[in-house]
Parts: structure tokens; C-alpha cells; sequence
């Protein structure tokens, strides 16, 4: 697909007070046109913005902008809080002189403008595994009585309609000593901070063991045993060409929730170079636990950096309040949760997020300080 977007505003809107910062203000063009250079395009969209033709883009005219660019396929424009588009807006006026000139305006183009409307977007299915949907740690047993089983369906719709730059497929891939399976507690000790002794402990509680170093682990039934069938990723699940598998919580003495690294931070997966190399700007994550591994996974993809969307209706949990935390933080970083249905329009970039946005100009702002 090689389309090519830019934003303009419509004609004869030269002048316009603050009320006029509504629905009318902007208006987009699709071209679906790429023999016109880029370079060309960063000007008109501009020209088309720089309403009063000064050569510079005022609050005002990034308002205006920002109306074109946060806008979803049916053509509603989101609201973006006044403080929100200011903090924007500072992170491309670069000299803080007010204005956003054409040199500063190149690095918003690059940087900003063509990630949100051209985004490089990977799906990042996590444990879809046998274990968890009708094996030992079969989630409709866990306090919220869910159902692992019923993400297959949507996810499969997913990958066969939405055209994803890079699929991966995350597994959890115990070996059988595992430090997070209750009965290999025999194996190491518990630290005397530990609140429940090895004697008391029972499943999903949480204990402390000594190590070296101290380690906070939640104990979980054998799951996920290295080729075994629960490790298996179910069979109905559809594996798509050239995706990717990735592999974690291989080491006997470390858990691993999130598909980037370790409970402990000491080694990363294959996934964060893979995802590197793609230029990936934007991951959806789903599946299996909704608020134990798909959480850690999208919080961690938030803290690296990366526009992150939880797809809810493709993940089921453990335990309720602790999905309504995991949603909560994904939403406090800038992350969103959407419908499986609101994916296509958001991966083809007609359904452009502010908060993504935001997300993204926040990082910019970090990366160059
Ligand atoms: C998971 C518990 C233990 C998960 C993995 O994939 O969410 N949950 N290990
Ligand atoms: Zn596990």
C-alpha cells in the first residue's frame, strides 16, 4: 500500500477567531498518489495551515492541525484538552519563540505528522496457549471465571483483515524447575521478608525468595512445560506467514510476564530488536492473561517508548480488579483500549488517536532533551 495523505484545510479560511476552531476549521485530502514528492507534500501541508501565510504556525494554526490529524474514519474530530495541544505544540517550537517555523515544522513532518498517519504497526499475540484455556492453568478456574478460549476467534479475524506490518506470537516456555511453579518451592528458599512461609503457601499467593538476588514471585501450577501440549499454542489459532515466535521465561530462576524482558529486567527478549529493526512506531497487544502477561507486555512496550493499543474483547484474565489496574496504567502512559472492530481503521491510519499522538510527542520531547 502506498498511498499518500496530506492535510489542508479548506479554501478561503484565511482569517478566523477562536470560535472558529471548530468542526469547520479543517478539513483532510486523501491522495491515493505517490508521485508527489514528499518534500512538496511537507509544504502544502504547511501552506495549508499557516492560515495568515506569516511563514510560521502559531498555537492557533496547531490547533487547527490538530483537528485534521485527530480525526477517526467516520470523520469525527477527537477533542484534545487546550493543555495537551500546548505541550504539543512546545515540543516542535523548538527555540520557544511561539512559532512553529518550516525548519522546525521538518522534524513535526518526520517525526510526528507521518508516524501517525503512516504507522508502522505490529500485533503482538501473547500466550495463547493451551495452559491457559483448558490445561492446568486454565483461566476460567482463576477468580474471574473467563474464557482463554474465546480470544481465538476475534484475534483470527484480526489477522486475516488487517494488514500488520509483523505478527509475533509470544509463548511462555518453562522449564520444568521452574521458580513459579508451587510444587518446585521445595527446590529454593524463601526469604524471611516473606509474609507467606513455604508451608502456608498456596496457589497465586505471593512469596519472596532469597535468591541471590531477592525475588517477589507469584506462584502459578506447572504451566507451560517446555514441548509440551500446554505449551502448545492452541490449534485453532491461525499462524499467519513469516510471523515471528518468541519465546519467554526460559530460565529456571527468573519469571517472565512480559514479552520484552524478564521479571527482573536482566535479560531482553528477541522481541525488542525485532522490533528495532522494523521501525515499528505502534504495537497492539492481546491475549492471555489480560492482566498478567498481556499487562506486562503492554506497559512495558509504553515505557519503551512505543504507541501502544490493548485490544480488550481479544484478552481474557485472572482476577477482575487487577484487569481494571492493568487498563488504568495502560491508560495513564498514553495508551489506548479499543474494540477489536476499531483496529483495521486505526492500522491504516484512518483512525488517529490523540492520545497516540500525544504519546509520541511526549517521547520526542524526552528522546531530545
Ligand atoms: C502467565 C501466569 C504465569 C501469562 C504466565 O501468560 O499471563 N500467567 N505465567
Ligand atoms: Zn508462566
Amino acid at each position: 500500500m502506498c498511498t499518500t495523505v496530506y492535510l489542508r484545510t479548506r479554501p478561503g479560511m484565511a482569517d478566523f477567531e477562536d470560535d472558529e476552531i471548530n468542526e469547520n476549521c479543517c478539513d483532510y485530502v486523501w491522495f491515493d498518489d505517490n508521485t508527489i514528492e514528499e518534500t512538496t507534500q511537507m509544504d502544502a501541508c504547511f501552506t495549508a495551515f499557516d492560515k495568515d501565510g506569516d511563514g510560521f504556525l502559531n498555537l492557533k494554526e496547531f490547533t487547527c492541525l490538530c483537528r485534521a490529524l485527530f480525526r477517526n474514519d467516520k470523520g469525527k474530530i477527537y477533542t484534545v484538552e487546550p493543555k495537551r495541544i500546548n505541550d504539543m505544540f512546545q515540543v516542535f517550537d523548538k527555540n520557544q519563540d511561539g512559532y512553529v517555523d518550516r525548519q522546525e515544522f521538518q522534524f513535526c513532518w518526520n517525526n510526528w505528522i507521518k508516524k501517525i498517519v503512516r504507522p508502522v504497526s505490529v500485533f503482538l499475540i501473547v500466550d495463547v496457549q493451551n495452559d491457559f484455556i483448558s490445561g492446568s492453568l486454565n483461566l476460567s478456574h482463576c477468580s474471574a471465571r473467563q474464557d482463554g478460549g474465546e480470544v481465538i476467534e476475534p484475534i483470527n479475524k484480526l489477522l486475516s483483515t488487517v494488514e500488520f506490518h509483523t505478527v509475533f506470537y509470544s509463548l511462555d516456555w518453562h522449564p520444568t524447575d521452574h521458580v513459579s511453579f508451587i510444587d518446585n518451592l521445595p527446590m529454593r528458599k524463601l526469604h524471611s521478608s516473606s509474609k507467606v512461609s513455604a508451608e502456608e503457601a498456596k496457589m497465586y499467593d505471593t512469596v519472596i525468595f532469597e535468591g541471590p538476588p531477592l525475588m517477589k514471585q507469584r506462584l502459578w501450577p506447572r504451566h507451560c512445560v517446555q514441548d509440551s501440549w500446554g505449551a502448545e499454542l492452541h490449534k485453532d489459532l491461525k499462524i499467519v506467514e513469516n510471523s515471528i515466535k518468541i519465546y519467554k521465561g526460559t530460565y529456571p530462576d527468573v519469571d517472565s510476564y512480559s514479552v520484552f524482558w524478564d521479571n527482573k529486567k536482566l535479560t531482553e527478549t528477541t522481541l525488542v530488536s525485532e522490533l528495532q529493526n522494523k521501525n515499528a512506531t505502534d504495537i497492539y497487544v492481546c491475549g492471555l492473561a489480560y492482566d498478567v502477561c498481556v499487562g506486562a507486555t503492554a506497559i512495558d512496550a509504553l515505557t519503551s517508548g512505543y504507541r501502544t493499543i490493548l485490544i480488550d474483547d481479544c484478552s481474557r484474565g485472572v482476577d477482575l480488579k487487577d484487569i481494571e489496574k492493568t487498563k488504568q496504567t495502560v491508560i495513564a502512559d498514553n495508551g489506548v483500549i479499543v474494540e477489536s472492530s476499531q483496529v483495521k481503521a486505526m492500522v491504516e491510519g484512518r483512525d488517529r488517536r490523540p492520545e497516540l499522538g500525544y504519546k509520541l510527542a511526549m517521547e520526542l520531547k524526552a528522546n531530545s532533551a
